[in-house]
This record gives structure tokens, sequence and C-alpha cells, in this order.
């Protein structure tokens, strides 16, 4: 099994990846002293977790991750946090040279110097590893140094790293934007997504928000609730490759179940079952969990599947679940499930055996059995659409254009990604309406 590296880029990106090593340290018996406590697996099943993370001679183990942001202050959150002992110092990409400043200008944050620390630290990485398999990154598209920075460091990974697959997790500008110029970050930064990107998973902070409301009956959920809800999204889609599992075994396998097509390459996840913890420990049935993967308020996206059509779909079972009721389950949904005409892929579903996993006395229940619902479906454009429209009514206005403008950007630059932003939602629309679907287009 070849290593997986991630990065985590920006505030958000690197909340939620600190987020989801908890989870993974939980579910791979990691302590906070950075031992492992080992639990026999399920009889037969084997633990991929060394493709996560590095074991070292003290017999510790450090996640195969590098934390990059222009502002110290949430890296030390990171390093300083809970699984401080269980990060390796190199892990940080700010903390030994800029800790000791104030934060860097975006510009500089934009420039090489910091890219290029953040590139050398996976080259570090991936030196240590017997052969990478595969880039994943978080990161919000809706910041500046999340967007920008990460997009940089997606190019030179691509051009370092060429033919090894990137999996890129983003939050996307949804209407409970903090900001009115998150659409031009992330309009402006699109092209890295599109170019160097394998598998971009597309989610937002509305939609898990609504996750942590209606699930998990939280009454005013906070950035830390939402991080740990994507964190479990983000524990499920992985789990094929960190346990023994019959699909999606790696990244290019992912890719190849999910993008038939170069361009069509954008994801939905819907994870499942988010129990509030207040609720006695219970195991939903098989049914339960396919019901909730197929909810269109369980995905991470603001958007409703069930109104799109499906380029591809995988879906993953954790735990328990026995094959004829996973049969059964998805045979009752398959009238929910559109193709596109041109379908290619089809619906691909697999179980691994290992059960999902929670943070101990939080927000959520442990259960049993759970699930995760990857989806290539048109209707991701209903998360592109509003984005484009935000960016040209700001555009046309030429609003906040000027400080833009001093960080670096042309008209031209606005210009060509509104292009190429509006070129991908064409590209699903097309999808999803033509009969013949050209795949060498
Ligand atoms: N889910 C989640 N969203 C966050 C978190 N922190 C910030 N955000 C959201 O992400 C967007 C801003 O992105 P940040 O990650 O803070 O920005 P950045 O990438 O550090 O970029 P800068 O603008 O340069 O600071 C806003 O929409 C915030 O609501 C977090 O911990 N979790
Ligand atoms: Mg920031």
């Amino acid at each position: 099994m070849k290593d997986i590296i991630s990065f985590h880029v920006g505030n958000a990106g690197q909340q939620i990846g600190d987020s989801t090593w908890q989870l993974f340290c939980i579910e791979h018996g990691i302590q906070p002293d950075a031992t492992r406590v080992y639990e026999r697996p399920y009889q037969g099943e084997q633990d991929f977790f060394h493709s996560f993370f590095t074991e070292h001679p003290d017999q510790t183990y450090s996640p195969k991750a590098v934390f990059v942001d222009s502002e110290p202050s949430s890296s030390l959150q990171v390093s300083e946090g809970e699984l401080s002992k269980v990060y390796s110092l190199q892990s940080f990409v700010l903390r030994e040279t800029d800790t000791r400043r104030h934060s860097l200008e975006p510009e500089e944050a934009a420039s090489g110097g910091l890219v290029e620390r953040a590139i050398e630290a996976v080259r570090l990485e991936a030196e240590a590893s017997d052969g990478v398999g595969g880039f994943i990154g978080t990161s919000s598209l809706c910041g500046f140094t999340g967007s920008k920075l990460n997009s940089e460091l997606l190019q030179q990974l691509s051009d370092e790293y060429p033919g090894i697959t990137k999996m890129q997790v983003s939050l996307y500008p949804c209407n409970i934007a903090e900001n009115v110029t998150e659409c031009y970050n992330c309009v402006l930064n699109c092209e890295s997504l599109i170019e160097d990107v394998d598998l971009n998973f597309v989610m937002d902070n509305k939609a898990a928000f609504g996750i942590c409301k209606e699930y998990l009956k939280l009454e005013t959920p906070n950035l830390t609730n939402i991080n740990r809800v994507i964190a479990q999204a983000m524990a499920s889609i992985t789990c094929t490759m960190r346990f023994d599992s019959c699909m999606n075994q790696n990244l290019d396998e992912m890719l190849q179940n999910l993008v038939p097509v170069k361009g069509l390459n954008f994801i939905l996840t819907a994870n499942a079952s988010y129990v509030p913890s207040t609720k006695v420990r219970e195991s939903p049935s098989t049914e339960e969990v396919t019901r909730d993967l197929f909810d269109s308020s369980a995905c991470l996206s603001s958007c409703e599947p069930i109104n799109g059509r499906y380029i591809s779909l995988n879906v993953s079972y954790r735990g328990m679940h026995i094959p004829k009721f996973v049969s059964i389950a998805l045979y009752e949904h398959r009238p929910r499930i559109n193709y596109v005409p041109w379908e290619v892929c089809g619906m691909k579903c697999g179980i691994c055996y290992n059960s999902p996993k929670v943070y101990e006395g939080k927000e959520m229940a442990l259960v049993s059995k759970g699930g995760v619902k990857l989806a290539n479906n048109t209707a991701v454009c209903s998360v592109f659409e509003p984005i484009e429209e935000k960016f040209d009514q700001l555009y046309s206005r030429r609003a906040f254009v000027k400080s833009y403008n001093e960080l670096g950007y042309e008209a031209d630059d606005f210009e060509a990604s509104r292009d190429k932003w509006s070129d991908l939602i064409y590209r699903y629309q097309t999808a999803s309406q033509a009969t013949q679907y050209d795949l060498d287009d």
C-alpha cells in the first residue's frame, strides 16, 4: 500500500485537517502520547494505517501531513492542541520561523516562499515513504490563503508529482458566507482545481450546519461541531483505504470509479449516520443508513442530488452490514437514481467491516453501522451557479477589484477565471442534458 500525504491549508483547512486526524487516531488506536494501542480488528481484517501514519523507531506514530497557513495563530492552535505529541514538528510549515513574526501580508503569503517551504515539507514526507500513492488536501476556497496558497501548492504538486492522484476536499462559498468577496477567492483560483486536482470533493458550511441541526439536534452549531461532521465524512471517504475493503482501496481506484471523463470530477458526499449523543447508543439498520445516504439533507453540499443526474455513484458501507440487506436497501432506492444518458460507470457498492468511531463525549453517538455515498452528480451545478451569480454582481460594479489588483490580480485574471468557472458549469449542464455525450471532448 503506497503512502497518502495530506496537506491542510488556511484556517478552515487546518482545523478540518486536525479534526480528521483526531478521528483517524481514534480509529487506529493512536493515543495522545503518539503510541498505539492495538485493538485486534475484525477477523481477517487488516488495518492499512501505515499509508497514512509514519512509524518511528520508538514505536510512536505521526500523521503524514503538512499544515500551511499565512497566519501562525491557527497553525499554533493545531500544533499545541489535542494531538500536540502526535504531530511531527516538520508538519507545520510556519512553526519554526514565522511564529516569531506577525502574520504575513497576503501578498507575501501568496509568494513563492511559503509555497516552496510547504512543498519542501511534502518532499520530506515523500522521501521518507516507500512510494507516494496520492495526495489529499483540505482547504476553504472562501478565504484568501486557503484558495490562493492552496492553488499554488496544487500547481507545484502537479509539476513535481505528475500522474499521482490528487484529491481535494474544499469548502465552497455558500449563502451563509462571512465575507462578500468569497466568490472572488473561489473563482480566481479555480484553475488549479480544474486542471491539477483529479478528485474534487465539494462541501460547504451551510450544508454541514444543516446536518448539525437536523441530525445532531444542535441548536446553535459552532465551527468545531461543523468540523467534526466534515471529519466524520473524511473518515468514511478514506475508510476503504485505511482498512480492508473490496472497493476504492486507493485513490486511483476511487478516481476510476467516480470520474469517467476529465473535467467532470466534482464529487458530492453524504455520510451516515449522524446520531445525536443524547440518544442511547443504537445501531441503525442497513435500511436506515441507506435512507440517510439518499436524503438530500445528509449531503455535505448545498444541493439536491435527487434533482440532478448521476454520472457515477459509489456507496460504501461501514460496519457489519449483511450483503443481502445492502442489495435490498439499494434496490429500493433505484427509482430515485437518475443517470446521465451516456452513463458508463453506474453504481458501485462495497462493505468495509470496520465500524465507524466517534469523538468520545462529544455531539455524536457511537453507532456500529454507517456508510458514505460518493456521487458525481450534475446537481453540483447548484453549488457553482450562485457563486457565478455573486461574482457577476460584484464584478459588474468592479467592487473590491482595486484591492485584488493590489494583490496582483489583473482584469485578465478576473475574466479568464470567470470563463473557466462558467465552462465548468456548462460541462455539467451539458452532461446532464446530452443524449450522446462525447466522452473524448
Ligand atoms: N468549517 C469551517 N469553516 C471555517 C473555519 N474557519 C473559518 N471557516 C470558514 O472559512 C471561510 C474563511 O476561510 P479561512 O480558512 O478562515 O481563510 P484562510 O484560508 O485562512 O484565508 P485568509 O482569508 O487569508 O485568512 C469563512 O467562510 C469561514 O466561515 C473552520 O474552522 N471550520
Ligand atoms: Mg487565515
